[in-house]
């Protein structure tokens, strides 16, 4: 056992393992009172020198990331990520062939057998990656982090690590994220791999966690090998052959929270490939050492209305909040909850207002097409937010707190109001800081408004129609 995963490093049970003895008090009938006195000194030395190899070992094991320093180049992609709001989030892999979400391995629990056969029927002949990237950008998208593999192991790139890959196990015998990653740095996306830590078809991922049910897989394996060997092996593959990539997007760690991870190792071999790579973590707690990026689940910042989420909201990392189109990550076939344009710009608004991005998913089909009902409605939200964006890009969260009626935001010295629901005419505010010296309509239109000690009062327009964000725009005076 690694040191580290003992609770009483220091303690007693320690000890006692490290000098194989008796407790002390034992020894003491047999022997004089000086002997007694210098046998505990030695057991005080033993107990220093233990403690500090545990501080060593605990120092390697965890060192460089609880001493981790983003490099400079680390510093900027958190700005860019930060500025750039809006990203797509797809999961795809064999499990779509079902059209059923991509927890199917478990919810049917089928075994490892029965479904090794699915990527036999996985032939995305239409997959298009100049496309997918193209609605990105057409939704207003700047990012777009991919399930490289999911939590079936099964890899949807070209892996030496193991065979069980998209190359070598299906029909189609290509790697999408190659194409992906290509058509992303043609068109000026950055490109994040969604990687899950949890594995419910490698035998190593032992022992097995929650979410474990009787597959057909041995009652051991070599949990360290998976860690060490498979997973490291394939992210190494993520951050050398695909070209920059914006960062690595974890999720599963949930399934086994107790158990050690070697995060340190994984994290420190991701920034020593490329020190600009995020590691973004959706392990639903604080943040820890040598993450860049707090992320929370369908939710947005701090709100844990999924229930799943940590109420602890960091000052330091930029926020990201993740949500689905319609109810689903993976295509599901029966999914037709689709959130409409205005619910998907509100969603967009209220992350932006709490300073954090909006990573929206969408599933797409085993045929490698996005389905029209998604389609459709990015397009919409994109030409909102072309009119928007100046209120959403490159903003932080503004100086007056999220509310039902309304965010703000704020770029330089413009605070942005986005009055999402408030039915009066005059909206007030709390005091700023700084004072108002103008106020108008993005997109034109004087806006009035007076000022004293007790906040701002502003006269907002009525919504025109369907009309989701009004937003007056507040310029700061000195
Ligand atoms: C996880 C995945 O399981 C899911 O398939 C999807 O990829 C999503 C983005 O991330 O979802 C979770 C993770 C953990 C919990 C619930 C959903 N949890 O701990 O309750």
């Amino acid at each position: 056992m690694r040191l580290r995963e003992g609770k009483g490093v220091r303690g007693r049970g320690y000890l006692e393992n490290l000098t194989g003895e008796a407790p002390v008090a034992t020894w003491r009938v047999p022997v004089a009172t000086w002997a007694v006195a210098l046998a505990r000194r030695a057991v005080l030395l033993v107990a220093i020198v233990a403690g500090l190899l545990a501080v060593a070992a605990s120092a390697q094991t965890n060192g460089q990331a609880a001493n981790y320093v983003p490099s400079a180049e680390n510093l900027k992609a958190r700005q860019e990520f930060q500025d750039a709001k809006f990203g797509m989030f797809i999961h795809w892999g064999t499990y779509s062939v079902l059209g059923d979400g991509e927890w199917i391995f478990h919810e049917r629990h089928l075994t490892v057998h029965e479904y090794e056969r699915l990527p036999h029927f996985f032939d995305p002949e239409k997959f298009d990656a100049k496309a997918w990237v193209s609605l990105a950008k057409a939704a207003g998208m700047k990012y777009i982090t991919i399930t490289s593999r999911h939590h079936d192991g099964f890899a949807m790139f070209d892996s030496k690590v193991s065979d069980w890959n998209i190359v070598q196990r299906t029909p189609y015998g290509k790697d999408p994220l190659k194409m992906l990653a290509e058509e992303c740095h043609r068109q000026g996306i950055k490109l994040f791999f969604y990687y899950s830590q949890l594995d419910w078809h490698n035998p190593d991922y032992f022992p097995r966690g929650q979410t474990s049910w009787n597959n057909g897989r041995p009652d051991h394996g070599d949990w360290n090998a998976y860690l060490d060997n498979y997973m490291d092996g394939q992210l190494r593959e993520l951050l050398t052959n695909y070209g920059a990539i914006g960062g690595i997007w974890f999720d599963g760690m949930w399934d086994k929270p107790d158990a050690d991870w070697h995060l340190a190792k994984t994290y420190a071999l991701i920034h020593q490939l490329q020190p600009a790579a995020l590691i973004i973590p959706n392990h639903h707690q604080t943040p820890k050492p040598g993450e860049d990026v707090q992320t929370f689940e369908r939710d947005l910042p701090g709100r844990n209305t999924a229930g799943f989420n940590t109420n602890y909201v960091s000052d330091r990392l930029p926020l990201e909040s993740s949500n689905t189109l319609n109810g689903a990550w993976g295509f599901n076939i029966g999914d037709s909850n689709y959130k409409s344009p205005e619910e998907l710009e509100e969603m967009l608004v209220r992350a932006a207002g709490n300073n954090s991005n909006l990573l929206l998913n969408i599933g797409p089909m085993p045929n490698g097409e996005i389905q029209d009902e998604f389609v459709t409605r990015l397009h919409a939200v994109g030409e909102w937010v072309a009119r928007y964006g100046e209120a959403i890009y490159g903003t932080r969260g503004g100086p007056v707190a999220p509310g039902d009626w309304g965010v703000t935001t704020q770029k330089g010295d413009r605070v942005y109001v986005h009055v999402l629901h408030w039915n009066a005419p005059l909206l007030a505010l709390p005091p700023f800081e700084r004072k108002i010296a103008g106020a108008q309509m993005l997109g034109g239109g004087a806006v009035e408004f007076t000022q004293n000690g007790n906040g701002l009062v502003v006269k907002v327009p009525e919504a025109a129609g369907k009309e989701v964000d009004r937003v007056v725009v507040l310029s700061l005076g000195k």
